[in-house]
């Protein structure tokens, strides 16, 4: 029997979430998720299970959705054979089906018109909808070329739109996963080890002895398997660093909290490095082996002494090298986490570069409890014509700059499409699957006014998010529980795949983004770039290749495969070839050289906040994603609304209570558009407030996330553009607080 009481089992043994002190999460809540009006207690037998992998987060839990015989979904469990989940799903992936519940949903194909000299939408059909954004597409490449159209994406339906998008004659296609993301960690990475870090983090966090977290809060960063690994770690007894100017879930539950002066990181791990080197603590033979550049960088960090970091970060001397040191006890068995969001001060490649060579100093890159060598599963794919060559990329906005940018920013497509004088073309059409841009790129102003200059504007999403009300036309997309996507590939210790298969039929008039993606080819006369009448022909083909079948993935969902590339670490001694110009893992970099920047990286000071101004950072809650969760009736009924986290003293000096509505105005006199709740804790510091990102939705179509809580990227006017690779830096604005309503008018 599957009954209420079989669910809270799970829950409760299920996710490290509850080992890691996340047991303020309400299960019962959680349990609403599935355990919805419908849901009366239902034998196994009645229910039937269809695989898929979460979209609610881009870690890609896979999982079975049970239905049952009247076609409900009565709850999503975690594949057991999964490691990116061992068949636990999260609260977000276990509440994902109110997604395919939500009543707001997109139900139908809209198209803008102007009706008594106002804009609105009208309901279309889906050949009607098709037909004009084709005829559109083409007059766009018509008058300025295809260049001039971009593709926005993040999420699986992305890449069928990337596919049209480069049979169309364009290859703008950015994610924010990138520029606002982990870019800059990847190219830190790439200028350190000669590869990326990727998606999911190769960190051995099963085998560690010693994790530093720098920022990284897991815990309310809710990526399962690693969650499950660190909680697995604390419990092993592994020592863990957290380096956080705020008290996060995971720095509760440290042997050393590091509570840095935001900002100054950079200091911390040059004189980090300063001890590794100066008091021989480094792992020599490793160093020898495979490093190039030590003399430079131990020249480089001379005088930054423990002492020299305690005047920029506040953090003592004795604390930085009592961390040293136990770091370099556990290495190899290390990890100093890259971290993953990670556009924080323009910096950002540099203080990851100086998280890989700590990495390198103490041998953990290739060794057991540091980072595996991971490996996945490569998918062929049926052969299609060659995408004709564009005559400009996003590139050619940006001429000399963003060298080392190894994919396209969003946030550049989205500058260049503001017509300047130097610039002789500009964007004029964007095609955006599955990201909120308004809420997703720094200075939503700036994201508005971008979109105002284009000729036309297309997309494909499930819910009536704020970018929805900048389009031309909108795609209803159903939800993943709808729907196929591609097989799931991604890196791990062993290779394996993971397929997504619809459990239900798609609700109202919605379809999935492969086939909105061939109805457009085939209406712009593209689609041989499509070679099947339905997806389940391409997956049936991709996985024979592999030696499997959709009959088999759709029996077992996930499927593993034997290591092809040998071990998992590096043998001892073992001669390695790395993926750098000097063939070695480059302390000093070479490449960072070619283009310019510090080979090694430099500790530079940023602005501070003035008098009355707190420095405005902002993170995760473990029940929400971003923006898109917002209106999640599950997920809305665990947490509603984002605070602010206010420090005792500050809290004193404006005399509030735990509660105050406040709203916030940041340097720039942009004031929040909704009101925010104070919550006074001496958890963050005093010079810095704390807000988790996603709220303050601004469209009263979803109408549970309306009007709760405050916005962060509006608020985040300053941008610190990262000049390796473009990333923005956004943790450079600083808020004030204003106590009466400034009467401001919302867009809804
Ligand atoms: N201020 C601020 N900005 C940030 C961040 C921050 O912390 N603060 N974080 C940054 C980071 S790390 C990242 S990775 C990005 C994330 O950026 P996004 O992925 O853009 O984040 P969301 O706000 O979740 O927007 C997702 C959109 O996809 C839609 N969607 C959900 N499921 C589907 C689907 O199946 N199909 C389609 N077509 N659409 C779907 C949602 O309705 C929503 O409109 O944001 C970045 N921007
Ligand atoms: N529940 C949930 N989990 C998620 C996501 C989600 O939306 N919801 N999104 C996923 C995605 S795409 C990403 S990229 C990750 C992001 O999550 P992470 O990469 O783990 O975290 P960051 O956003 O970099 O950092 C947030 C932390 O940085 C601290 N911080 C702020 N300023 C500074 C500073 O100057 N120095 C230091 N050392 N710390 C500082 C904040 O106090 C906060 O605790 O989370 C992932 N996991
Ligand atoms: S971590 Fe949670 S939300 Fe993300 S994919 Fe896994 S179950 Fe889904
Ligand atoms: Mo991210």
């Amino acid at each position: 029997m599957t009954t209420r009481r079989d669910f809270i089992k799970i829950s409760t043994a299920g996710t490290g979430a509850a080992a890691l002190g996340l047991s303020v999460l309400s299960w019962n809540g959680v349990g609403k998720a599935f355990a919805g009006k419908e849901s009366e207690p239902v034998s196994d037998t009645e229910l039937k299970r269809y695989p898929t992998y979460c979209e609610v987060c881009f870690w890609k839990c896979a999982g079975w959705t049970y239905v049952d015989k009247e076609g409900n979904i009565k709850k999503i469990l975690g594949n057991e054979e999964d490691p990116h989940c061992n068949g636990r799903l999260c609260p977000r992936g276990t509440g994902g089906v109110g997604m395919y519940n939500d009543e707001d949903r997109l139900k139908t194909p809209l198209i803008r018109e102007e009706k008594d000299g106002k804009q609105v939408f009208r309901e279309a059909s889906w050949e009607e909808a098709l037909e004009y954004t084709a005829k559109r597409l083409k007059e766009v490449a018509k008058e300025h070329g295809p260049e001039c159209v971009a593709l926005f994406n993040h999420g699986s339906g992305g890449k069928y739109f990337g596919t049209l998008l480069k049979a169309f004659g364009s290859e703008n296609i950015a994610a924010p996963s990138f520029a606002q993301c982990r870019g800059p960690r990847e190219t830190g990475w790439i200028a350190t080890f000669g590869e990326a870090v990727g998606s999911p983090e190769p960190t051995d966090i099963r085998d560690t002895k010693c994790l530093v977290l720098i920022g990284s809060h897991i815990g309310e960063n809710m990526h399962n398997g690693q969650v499950q690994e660190m909680s697995e770690a604390i419990d092993r007894g592994a020592t863990i660093i957290t380096v956080d100017p705020r008290l996060s879930t995971a720095a509760s539950k440290s042997k050393y909290w590091l509570p840095i002066k935001p900002a100054t990181d950079i200091a911390l791990l040059l004189a980090w490095i300063h001890v590794l080197i100066y008091e021989e603590r480094y792992n020599k033979e490793y160093v020898e082996k495979y490093t190039y550049g030590f003399d430079l960088l131990k020249e480089h960090v001379k005088d930054m002494t423990p002492e020299w970091a305690y005047g920029i970060t506040t953090i003592e001397p004795s604390v930085i090298r009592k961390t040293a040191r136990e770091m370099a006890d556990a290495a190899p068995a290390v990890i100093v986490h890259p971290g993953r969001h990670v556009t924080w001060y323009g910096d950002d490649t540099q203080r990851t570069r100086a998280i890989a060579i700590i990495n390198a100093l103490l041998g953990s890159w290739g060794s057991r409890g540091g980072f595996y060598l991971k490996e996945k599963v490569h998918l062929a794919h049926q052969k299609i014509p060659p995408f004709p060559k564009p005559n400009r990329t996003w590139r050619d906005a940006f001429p000399g700059q963003y060298g080392l940018a190894s994919l396209a920013l969003s946030s550049g497509i989205c500058d260049a499409t503001i017509p300047t004088d130097d610039r002789d073309c500009s964007f004029k059409a964007w095609i955006v699957s599955g990201t909120n841009l308004p809420l997703t790129l720094p200075n939503m102003q700036h994201t508005i006014d971008a979109m105002s200059h284009l000729d036309f504007m297309v997309v494909i999403d499930t819910m009536p998010m704020e970018v929805t009300g900048y389009a031309d036309v909108v795609f209803p997309e159903c939800t993943y529980l709808e729907r196929y996507d591609d097989i799931r590939t991604s890196p791990h210790r062993e290779p394996y795949i993971a397929l997504r298969m619809p459990a239900v039929e798609p609700k109202y008039n919605t379809k999935p983004a492969w086939w909105i993606a061939k109805q457009l080819a085939e209406k712009l006369g593209l689609g041989e770039y499509f070679p099947y009448d339905d997806i389940t022909e391409q997956l049936d083909w991709q996985l024979k290749q592999v030696g499997s079948s959709l009959e088999e993935m759709q029996r077992i969902g996930v499927k593993k495969f034997d290591r092809q590339d040998g071990a998992l670490y590096f043998k001892k001694g073992e001669e390695l070839e790395f993926n750098t110009p000097s063939g070695k893992i480059e302390l000093w970099s070479n490449e960072m050289a070619a283009e310019n920047f510090d080979p090694i990286p430099v500790y530079t000071p940023h602005p501070e906040p003035e008098e009355g101004f707190y420095r405005l950072i902002y993170g995760r809650a473990p029940m929400h994603t971003f923006s898109r969760t917002a209106n999640n009736h599950n997920l809305w009924d665990l947490k509603k609304e984002n605070a602010v986290w206010v420090n005792p003293k500050v809290a004193k000096l404006w005399d509030f209570n735990n509660g105050d509505l406040v709203w916030l105005k940041n340097q720039d006199g942009v004031v929040s558009s909704f009101p925010i709740k104070v919550r006074i804790t001496e958890r963050i510091r005093w010079d810095s407030v704390y807000m988790v990102h996603g709220f303050g939705h601004s469209k009263k179509s979803l109408s549970r996330a309306y009007g709760h809580g405050a916005n962060d990227s509006e608020l985040i006017t300053k941008v610190m553009i990262d000049p390796v690779m473009g990333g923005t830096g956004m943790r450079g604005n600083f808020v004030t607080f204003l106590q009466e309503d400034p009467g401001k008018e919302v867009e809804a």
